[in-house]
């Protein structure tokens, strides 16, 4: 069974963990978001792709989920003491992966192919693809200024009241990930950031296309339980985006008819019409992932 996971943000990583666990690497592949992507220090940081990629390697930290979790901070305290930026952490570590990426593009490599070399590199099977190669970046519009991602969500905490998310006019979809939806039994929307991880790879026509015309089924992950996030800003940016407080059946509007079947949290399932599944949704654990992504499969059969 061809599945294509889309995923962006801890959430997302947390299930394609979940997922990896229960299929074959032929048999899954992640398109990821690569709209919070940014130069940093001279530096290419995709803090999508990586976290995807220390999850699945089972190093990302539990809790925070992104990063590292055995990390030590010689370079960071360094760089403070030389008077360099230091609101956005770079672990020792996780910089030899921005290195190497730093390499690679620099050596002419794009980014799926880097991206490629990086999970090689981590001893990783599951096909990844960043939703384009060329940068996509995700903009905030805060009080009639737009913000870079990186600079809202970390800079700014996610303070700034956000009155739009902006995305490139254009943009040109990697090859890879429109072929994989293209090819994909079941596409399955991860408990990502609605507005923030999966919008990004939406406003890409070639995989908006792709999604439109499927010929596999779509089901997608609540990212909310009992009305709250379990991570990041979505609890906040329903009510300012939708004019609606945040709730499972507010992400179902905003997907509208993309989306063929739910898997929410046992609870939320008021007024859903359709294929819903309920279940236990919060990973804490990666048995929990495991746990999770084999009730998806197993209940998304019916539906292809
Ligand atoms: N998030 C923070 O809140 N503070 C940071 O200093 C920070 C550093 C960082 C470094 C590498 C990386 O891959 C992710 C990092 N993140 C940090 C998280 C990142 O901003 C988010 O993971 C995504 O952009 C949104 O999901």
């Amino acid at each position: 069974m061809k599945v294509v996971a889309l995923s962006g943000g801890v959430g997302g990583a947390r299930l394609v963990d979940g997922l990896a666990a229960s299929l074959d690497s032929d048999e899954l592949s992640v398109v990821v978001n690569t709209g919070d992507d940014f130069r940093h220090c001279g530096l290419w940081i995709c803090p999508d792709l990586d976290t995807v990629m220390y999850t699945l390697s089972g190093r990302a930290p539990i809790d925070r989920g992104w990063g590292l979790a055995e990390e030590t901070d010689a370079c960071m305290n360094a760089l403070k003491r030389l008077g360099g930026p230091s609101w956005f952490h770079l672990s020792d570590q996780d910089l030899a992966t921005h290195l190497l990426r730093a390499k690679g593009l620099d050596e002419g490599l794009n980014l799926s192919q880097v991206t490629d070399l990086l999970f090689d590199a981590h001893g990783l099977k599951t096909q990844v693809y960043p939703m384009c190669d060329a940068p996509h970046p995700t903009r905030l519009l805060c009080d009639g200024a737009e913000m870079e991602f990186q600079q809202w969500f970390v800079a700014n905490q996610a303070e700034p009241e956000v009155q739009a998310v902006c995305f490139p006019e254009l943009g040109v979809a990697s090859t890879a990930a429109v072929r994989a939806v293209d090819e994909a039994d079941l596409i399955i929307i991860t408990p990502s950031n609605p507005y923030l991880s999966i919008d990004p790879i939406l406003s890409l026509p070639a995989l908006n296309e792709a999604l439109e015309n499927r010929k596999g089924a779509c089901i997608a992950i609540s990212p909310i339980v009992a009305g709250r996030a379990i991570k990041g800003p979505l609890g906040k940016l329903i009510p300012a985006l939708a004019t609606r407080p945040a709730s499972a059946a507010a992400v179902v509007a905003h997907y509208g008819d993309l989306v063929d079947g739910w898997v929410v949290e046992r609870g939320d399932e008021a007024g859903f019409k359709g294929p819903v599944l309920k279940t236990d949704t919060v990973m804490k654990s990666r048995g929990d992932r495991k746990t999770l992504g084999r009730a998806v499969l197993d209940w998304a059969q019916p539906l292809l």
